[in-house]
């Protein structure tokens, strides 16, 4: 595959199997991604040598997810100008609305793009990271647009059973 345009980070291993969805649907796109562990409190000199340096990497899009007090999405965004699409993690306690309203409430000049808590929300940052890189590649526009063409074909193929 060839060299990785979107970064995917998230506070604990724990968040992968949420942020797996990102994952997948930049594979079923075919788009290079890179997948990584960085903690905002548990290790911030490693979150800011990572947002300092997304850019020279070559990266063009950071998804990042957490749950909790998830401050790393914002941290990130302060560090660079690459596009910082959030994914609030569900959480144990709050089951993630603490983490979406951490990362939604961003105060005016540093932006997170803000997805749906859990699952579906790391499904459309994927997606939406797809659609961002898709303003610059035709093949990639065409694949989105196949993709939008499929879905909608499913639910025009939908039946419904059992109608009283
Ligand atoms: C956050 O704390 C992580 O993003 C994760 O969602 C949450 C719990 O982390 P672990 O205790 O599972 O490592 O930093």
């Amino acid at each position: 595959m060839s060299k990785p345009l979107v970064a995917i980070i998230m506070g604990s291993d724990s968040d992968w199997p949420v942020m797996k969805n990102a994952a997948q649907m930049l594979a079923d796109f075919g788009v290079a991604y890179e997948a990584s562990v960085v903690s905002a409190h548990r290790t911030p000199d490693l979150m800011f040598q990572f947002a300092e340096s997304a850019a020279t990497q070559g990266f063009q899009v950071i998804i990042a997810g957490a749950g909790g007090a998830a401050h790393l999405p914002g941290m990130v965004a302060a560090k660079t100008t690459l596009p910082v699409l959030g994914v609030p993690v569900p959480s144990k306690h709050l089951q993630g609305q603490d983490s979406l309203l951490s990362i939604v409430q961003m105060p005016k000049g540093i932006p997170v793009a803000t997805f749906a808590i859990g699952d579906a929300g790391a499904a459309n940052a994927g997606l939406f990271a797809v659609a961002m890189l898709a303003n610059q590649d035709a093949a990639l526009a065409e694949k989105l647009a196949a993709f939008r063409k499929q879905q909608a074909e499913k639910v025009h193929a939908m039946e419904l059973s059992e109608k009283p």
